[in-house]
C-alpha cells in the first residue's frame, strides 16, 4: 500500500491530483487544513491523505490464476461467435443486474437521508415504484420538507395533497378538440405502429356525432398495413359514419372537396417508425395538403421510456397539438406522463383505457392523471 499526503487549493483540486497519481482506486484517509511555510505558490492549503494499494499505472504481479487463464485464452480459437440465444440470455442477465442496481442506488439514495421523515421516505419510494424519475420525486420531497414543519409533516393527507399539487402543476392539457362553427374543421392522428389511432380515431369520431351531434366523416389515409381500410371502413358502417379512403397523397384534395359539409373529418394515418424520415415528410406533406386543424400523437402507455421521447421528438415536425395515451389499462405505472411533461413540456389530450369504443376515452384531466400517477393505477379514483 502506498500513502501520501497531496496539498492543494481545494478538495476538488486535491482529488484531480490524487487520481492522477494513484488512479481511480484510491482512498482517502484525511483531510485538513494547513499553512505552508516553504511551498512557492500555496501558503493555506488543504492537506489530504491518500492511499492506494497499487497506482493503476503499476501493473499488478500476476497470480497462478491469471496466469493459467491467459494461458487458455491464447489457446481459445480466435472467432468464437456467440449466438443469438446466448446473446439473449446475456441480454436479459444484463436487465436484471440493471434493476438490481437501480433498485440499489435508489435504496442507498432515499433510505439513509436520516433528515427525511420516514412518512416522507415512504412517499419518494412509491413515486419511484410509479415510474416517476428519482430526481423528480426526490425534488418533490424536497419541496415539500421545505414548505411543511414540525405537526404537519404527520398529516398525511396534506402531504398527498402536496404531492398530487406538485405532480399537477407540471401537467398540460390541450382541452377538447376545437370546433369551427363555420367550415368542416380536420383532426389528424398520427403516431408509431400500433399505438392505437385507428381504435381511438374511431372512439372520437362516434363520440362527437353521437354526444355531441356532429356531422362526421372518417377518412383513411392508411393504405400501407393490410386490412388498415376495412377496419375503418367496418367501424365507419356500423356506426353509420361516412368513410372516404385516402390512397396517395394526390387523392386528399377530391376528398377535401367531398367532405366539405360536415362539421368534422378524422383523418386516420397509417403507423409510421419515427425514424424513417421518408414517410414521415410524406405524412408531413399529407397533413399539410389536408389543411389540418389539429393533429394528435397517439402514444401507448405500455411503451419503453426512450422511444416514447423518440416519437415526441420526431413527430414534432407535425406540429401535433397534444398527445393521446393510449392503454392505459395494460400500463403497470404512469409515472412517464409526468417525466414526459418534465422532459418536452407537451400536453396532453385524451386518454384512453380499453377498447369499448366509444367508452373507453376520456379528456385528458390533469388532477386525474396526478392521482393515475400516484395511485399506479387507472380507474375510478
Ligand atoms: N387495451 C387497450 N387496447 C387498445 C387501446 N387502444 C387500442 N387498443 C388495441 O390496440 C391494437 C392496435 O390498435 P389500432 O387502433 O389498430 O392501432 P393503430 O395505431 O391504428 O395501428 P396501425 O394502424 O397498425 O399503426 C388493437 O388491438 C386495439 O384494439 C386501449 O386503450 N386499450
Ligand atoms: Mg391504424
Amino acid at each position: 500500500m502506498k500513502i501520501k499526503k497531496f496539498y492543494a487549493k481545494s478538495m476538488q483540486a486535491a482529488l484531480a491530483e490524487i487520481k492522477k497519481e494513484f488512479g481511480d482506486n484510491a482512498i482517502i484517509l484525511g483531510q485538513k487544513k494547513v499553512t505552508l511555510h516553504d511551498h512557492p505558490s500555496l501558503k493555506e492549503a488543504l492537506e489530504v491523505t491518500a492511499a492506494a494499494d497499487k497506482a493503476d499505472n503499476e501493473k499488478p504481479e500476476a497470480s497462478p490464476f491469471h496466469n493459467l487463464l491467459r494461458e487458455n485464452i491464447s489457446k481459445k480459437p480466435k472467432s468464437s461467435p456467440i449466438s443469438n440465444v446466448e446473446l439473449g440470455l446475456i441480454r436479459k442477465d444484463l436487465d436484471y443486474l440493471n434493476n438490481r442496481i437501480e433498485m440499489l442506488v435508489n435504496h442507498i439514495k432515499y433510505e439513509n437521508l436520516p433528515h427525511i421523515p420516514k412518512i416522507l421516505q415512504g412517499k419518494v419510494r412509491k413515486l419511484i415504484e410509479n415510474g416517476v424519475a428519482p430526481e423528480f420525486a426526490n425534488k418533490i420531497i424536497e419541496e415539500i420538507l421545505l414548505h411543511m414543519k414540525g405537526e404537519e409533516l404527520l398529516e398525511e393527507d396534506k402531504i398527498d395533497d402536496k404531492i398530487l399539487h406538485k405532480i399537477k402543476n407540471k401537467l398540460m392539457i390541450t382541452g377538447p378538440l376545437s370546433i369551427k362553427g363555420n367550415r368542416t374543421s380536420v383532426v389528424v392522428l398520427v403516431g408509431p405502429t400500433g399505438a392505437g389511432k385507428t381504435t381511438t380515431l374511431a372512439k372520437l369520431s362516434a363520440r362527437y356525432k353521437y354526444t355531441h351531434g356532429k356531422n362526421v366523416a372518417v377518412v383513411s389515409a392508411d393504405s400501407f398495413r393490410m386490412g388498415a381500410m376495412e377496419q375503418l371502413k367496418s367501424f365507419a358502417d356500423i356506426a353509420s359514419i361516412d368513410f372516404f379512403p385516402v390512397y396517395q397523397n394526390k387523392d386528399m384534395p377530391e376528398i377535401l372537396k367531398k367532405t366539405e359539409n360536415y362539421d368534422m373529418v378524422f383523418l386516420d394515418t397509417p403507423g409510421i417508425n419515427p425514424k424513417n424520415i421518408k414517410k414521415m415528410s410524406s405524412l408531413k406533406e399529407l397533413i399539410r395538403i389536408s389543411g389540418s386543424d389539429e393533429v394528435h400523437l397517439v402514444l401507448s402507455m405500455t411503451t419503453r421510456y426512450n422511444d416514447l421521447c423518440d416519437a415526441i421528438k420526431n413527430y414534432s415536425i407535425l406540429h401535433y397539438k397534444g398527445i393521446i395515451f393510449s392503454k392505459l389499462d395494460e400500463a403497470g405505472e404512469f409515472g412517464d406522463i409526468v417525466n414526459l411533461a418534465n422532459d418536452f413540456q407537451k400536453p396532453v389530450s385524451y386518454l384512453t383505457f380499453g377498447q369499448n369504443i366509444p367508452e373507453d376515452i376520456k379528456i385528458a384531466d390533469r388532477k386525474e392523471i396526478a392521482n393515475t400517477i400516484i395511485r399506479g393505477k387507472y380507474g375510478i379514483l
